[in-house]
């Protein structure tokens, strides 16, 4: 088989850029190794950036998001049982976070790319990635049915997050990895239960952080920072519902929790991941393969689908022009971002948690809230990196 791009990974990353080069005229295939139904229905993120469903739009993928995703523009800090709000799209020129939930994404882009032809292959396994340095390279795969293929490309997108195979196949030395252990742990929660509130909350409380984030009518996404070590067994859902009511508790209103039943309960690894450059020889990192970032701040589905923007008009001035200079500028491209995303959320992490190492961190991420809470040039900052450029 023979294809202009191979994509490796039907996630955000992996199929905004499919779509995208697709609607451009250079034929692609995606690889992916689950199934459609499971990356149709597979939780994780749920807050676009005015950006990404700006793209979208322009895809002409963005009708039912438009129609159903919850538009915000504040979030809530709740702090020693007071509550204070951020408006931060007043702040940053009206621009607001879009919750709509990660496969509900994967769907409209899995739908919009086969109803223009796309290619598809779901339920692949052992993809290997071939001749990554070569005008040629190949990636071959075993079917759903069995059959062993080989697809020959000019360029291997490697979309297949974080533990997917594509980075592994960049010889070892020609990455510089940077990895950072936030020293903290979080139980993430996905509850079948409608939001308590209209603004994301961050609750910092001496007994650990928690959030609430919103996703549906229906859903709602919490999260409690948990001792390092944690087990998700280790917490039974009545022991759940008790931290989060306590650690979101106000002294001066009658704000009250809606509990639901509890549909995923997971310890999140809170972990930052970035290696560089992004590319080697015709493979090109996009989204997680190349760098994953804490939930703090809502930035991983949205890297993902900048790098997608990137190395699609990247491919498109090359199919048309033959210009390599998107290609050769893609890594320190994308970089810029993920280390300015990575700065934001480091910043966040070390301002809702109160022991992050050491009791001194805790000292300072109050201090940091009360700043937040009292400075409008203070706050302008966070809302231009909150809601994204
Ligand atoms: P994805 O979404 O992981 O997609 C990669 C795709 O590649 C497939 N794959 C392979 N395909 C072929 N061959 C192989 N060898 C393959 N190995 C893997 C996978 O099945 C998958 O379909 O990466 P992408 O496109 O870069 O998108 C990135 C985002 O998914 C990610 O940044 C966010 O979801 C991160 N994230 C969250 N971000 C938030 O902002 N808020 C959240 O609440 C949040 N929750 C989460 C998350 C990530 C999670 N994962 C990845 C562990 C919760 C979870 C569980």
């Amino acid at each position: 088989m023979k294809r202009s791009v191979t994509v490796v990974g039907a996630g955000p990353a992996g199929l905004t850029l499919a779509n995208l080069i697709q609607q451009s005229g250079i034929d692609c295939v995606v690889l992916e190794r689950a199934s459609r139904t499971h990356v149709e229905t597979r939780p994780r993120a749920g807050v676009l950036e005015h950006r990404s469903v700006t793209m979208l739009e322009s895809l002409g993928l963005a009708d039912r998001l438009l129609m159903e995703a919850d538009r915000h523009g504040t979030c809530e800090f709740r702090v020693s049982g007071k509550a204070f709000q951020v408006s931060y799209s007043d702040l940053y020129g009206g621009r607001e976070h879009y919750v709509y939930p990660q496969q509900e994404v994967v769907k409209d882009l899995i739908g919009g790319f086969l109803d223009t032809g796309g290619d598809i292959r779901f339920s692949v396994s052992d993809v290997e990635l071939r001749d990554l340095t070569s005008s040629s390279p190949s990636v071959a795969f075993t079917s759903e049915d069995g059959t062993r293929e080989t697809v020959s490309s000019d360029f291997v997108a490697g979309c297949d997050g974080f533990h997917g195979v594509s980075r592994p196949s960049i010889p070892e030395g020609v990455l510089t990895e940077f990895t950072h252990q936030h020293g903290i742990e979080w139980l993430t929660i996905l509850a079948e239960a409608p939001p308590s509130t209209k603004a994301t909350i961050y609750a910092l409380h001496d007994d650990g952080f928690a959030g609430h984030m919103l996703r549906s009518p229906t859903i709602s996404r919490f999260y409690l920072q948990v001792p390092v070590g944690t087990k998700a067994e280790d917490w039974s859902d009545e022991q759940v519902w008790e931290a989060l009511h306590k650690r979101f508790t106000l002294h001066d209103s009658s704000w009250a929790l809606t509990e639901g039943k509890i549909i995923e309960k997971r310890v999140l690894d809170m972990r930052s991941h970035v290696v560089e450059p992004m590319s080697y020889g015709r493979l090109y990192l996009l989204g997680d393969a190349a760098h994953i970032i804490t939930p703090v701040g809502a930035k991983g589905m949205n890297l993902a689908m900048n790098d997608a923007a990137t190395f699609g008009r990247a491919l498109i001035d090359f199919y048309a022009t033959g210009s390599e200079t998107g290609l050769k500028t893609y890594s320190e491209d994308c970089l810029r971002r993920v280390w300015r995303a990575q700065e934001f959320s480091q910043w966040m992490v070390n301002m809702i948690h109160t022991d992050v190492s050491s009791p001194f961190f805790g000292r300072l991420a109050q201090a940091r809230l009360e700043h937040l809470a009292e400075s409008p040039a203070y706050r302008a900052t966070f809302a231009e990196n909150y809601v994204g450029p």
